[in-house]
C-alpha cells in the first residue's frame, strides 16, 4: 500500500519515523500491537467521540450483521439514522447518505451546480473537503501536510471553477461577490475549521457569507463532516445560528464505520434522483451494519447530550496545555472549540490558512513524539484536531497536561520557544 497507509493522515510523514500500530481500543484509550496504552485524541479523526468500542454501539452492530450486512435495497435502519438527523438539525428537511465525507461534497457540490445552473464553487484556503477533485485546491488536512494543497492529477480544467477565497476574509469575500456573485454555484466552508488546525469562523465572516450567498443567489454549503454532532448537537451552525442551504456530514454518523450524508431544504434535495435528474448512487449506500452504528452513536448522543461538559474538557484541557507551555517558555496559540482543539506552535494568532502556514512544524513534530512517548496518541500534523471523547475524564486531562508540561520543558531545553 502507498506509504503502507490507506490514508496519507496516518503517515507520519509531518513528524518522521513509523506510525505505531494499533491493535484495539476501548473507551478513551488505543493498545498497539505491543500492549502500549494511550490516550487518543485521534479517535479515528473524530467518529469516536463515545470513545472506542462502545458496548451499546458493539452490540447494536452484532446483532445487525446476524442479519446480513447488506442487500442493495431498502431498509428501516438507513430511514431510522436519515430521521435522526433531520431531527437535530433544522435546516436538514431531506437528506442522502453516501459513504465518506468525500462522497458527500462531491454530490453536494453537482447539486449545488445542477440546481442554480451556474459552474463556478468557492472555498477557502487551508479547508478540507475530502478528495474531491475540484476541491483539492489549496486544501487542508493531509494535503497540506504532505505539502500538496493542489494533487498532480487534478486537470487544470476541473479548478478553472473553483474560486479559492482566504478564510475570516470578509472584504475578501464582498469583493469576490461584487466580481462573481452572480456565476457562483456554492461556497463551501468548514463553518469551524479543523482541516488547518482548529479556527473558528469569525461571527461577521459568517453572516456576510450568509448574506453574500443569499443575495447572489448562489447556495451556502456548511460542510460539518468533522463538527456535525460534534461541537453541538445540531453542529456548528446552532452555534453559530446560520442556516446554511445544504449541510454536508460523515465521521460521528457512522459512528466509526463508513456513512456520509448530504442534506438540507427539500426544495434542492429534490433534484437528486430518482426524485430529481442529478445522478448520485452508491452500492453499499444506508446499508444496515453502518447505519446501525451510526443511530445507536446519535441515539446514546441525544439521550445524555454531553455537550456542555464537553465544553467544559475542552477548555479546561485548551488552558492547561496553555498555561504549562507559557510556563515553560513555549509561545503557542491554542484554539479550541467544544469536543476539538490545536496547538498551534506559532507567536501570531492563528485564524486563516496564511497563519496557519506560518507555524513551526519543527516544533510540533518535537512535542508530537515527545507525548506519544509519554502515552498521549496526538493527530500526526500541525494542521489537525485533536478531538476529545465523552470519557476523557478530567483526571486523564491532567495527566495529559502533566506530559505536556514535562515536553514543553524539554523542548525547551533544546531551544525551540
Ligand atoms: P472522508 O472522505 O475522509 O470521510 O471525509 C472527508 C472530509 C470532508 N470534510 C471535512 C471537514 C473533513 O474533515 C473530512 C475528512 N477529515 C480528515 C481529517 N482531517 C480525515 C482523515 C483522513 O483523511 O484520513
Amino acid at each position: 500500500m502507498p506509504g503502507g497507509v490507506n490514508s496519507p493522515a496516518r503517515a507520519f510523514g509531518a513528524v518522521g519515523g513509523e506510525p505505531v500500530f494499533i491493535d484495539r481500543g476501548e473507551g478513551p484509550f488505543l493498545y498497539d500491537v505491543d500492549g502500549n496504552r494511550y490516550i487518543d485524541y485521534v479517535l479515528s479523526w473524530g467518529p469516536m467521540i463515545l470513545g472506542h468500542a462502545h458496548p451499546e454501539v458493539v452490540a447494536a452492530i452484532v446483532q445487525v450483521v446476524r442479519k446480513g450486512t447488506s442487500f442493495g435495497a431498502p431498509t428501516v435502519g438507513e430511514n431510522l439514522l436519515a430521521e435522526r438527523i433531520i431531527s437535530a438539525i433544522p435546516s436538514v428537511e431531506k437528506i442522502r447518505l453516501v459513504n465518506s465525507g468525500t462522497e458527500a461534497t462531491m454530490s453536494a457540490i453537482r447539486l449545488a451546480r445542477a440546481y442554480t445552473g451556474r459552474e463556478l464553487i468557492a472555498k477557502f484556503s487551508g479547508n478540507y473537503h475530502g478528495h474531491v477533485d475540484s476541491l483539492l485546491v489549496a486544501a487542508g488536512s493531509s494535503a497540506a501536510t504532505h505539502g500538496v494543497p493542489s494533487s498532480p492529477g487534478v486537470p487544470s480544467g476541473t479548478v478553472q471553477h473553483t474560486l479559492v477565497l482566504r478564510y475570516n476574509d470578509v472584504d475578501g469575500l464582498q469583493t469576490t461577490f461584487e466580481t462573481w456573485g452572480r456565476e457562483i454555484a456554492a461556497v463551501i466552508v468548514e463553518p469551524i475549521a479543523g482541516n488547518m488546525g482548529c479556527v473558528w469562523g469569525s461571527e461577521e465572516f459568517h453572516t456576510k457569507l450568509r448574506e453574500l450567498t443569499s443575495q447572489y443567489g448562489a447556495l451556502l454549503i456548511y460542510d460539518e463532516v468533522m463538527t456535525g454532532f460534534r461541537v453541538a448537537w445540531s453542529g456548528a451552525q446552532e452555534l453559530l445560528g446560520i442556516k446554511p442551504d445544504l449541510t454536508t456530514l460523515g465521521k460521528i454518523i457512522g459512528g466509526g464505520l463508513p456513512v456520509g450524508a448530504y442534506g438540507g431544504r427539500q426544495e434542492i434535495m429534490d433534484h437528486v434522483l430518482p426524485e430529481g435528474k442529478v445522478f448520485q448512487a452508491g452500492t453499499l449506500s444506508g446499508n444496515p451494519v453502518a447505519t446501525v452504528a451510526g443511530w445507536t452513536t446519535l441515539r446514546l448522543l441525544e439521550a445524555s447530550k454531553p455537550y456542555p461538559q464537553l465544553k467544559e474538557s475542552t477548555e479546561f484541557l485548551a488552558q492547561g496545555l496553555q498555561r504549562v507551555a507559557q510556563e515553560a517558555g513555549i509561545v503557542c496559540q491554542v484554539n479550541w472549540a467544544p469536543g476539538m482543539l490545536t496547538i498551534f506552535f506559532s507567536r501570531d494568532r492563528v485564524n486563516d490558512w496564511d497563519t496557519a502556514s506560518r507555524c513551526d512544524t519543527r516544533a510540533f513534530a518535537r512535542f508530537f513524539w515527545g507525548m506519544l512517548r509519554r502515552g498521549v496518541y496526538l493527530p500526526c500534523s500541525q494542521f489537525e484536531a485533536m478531538f476529545l471523547s465523552v470519557l476523557h475524564t478530567r483526571e486523564l486531562l491532567e495527566q495529559t497536561i502533566a506530559a505536556a508540561k514535562e515536553v514543553f520543558t524539554e523542548i525547551a531545553k533544546e531551544g525551540f520557544s
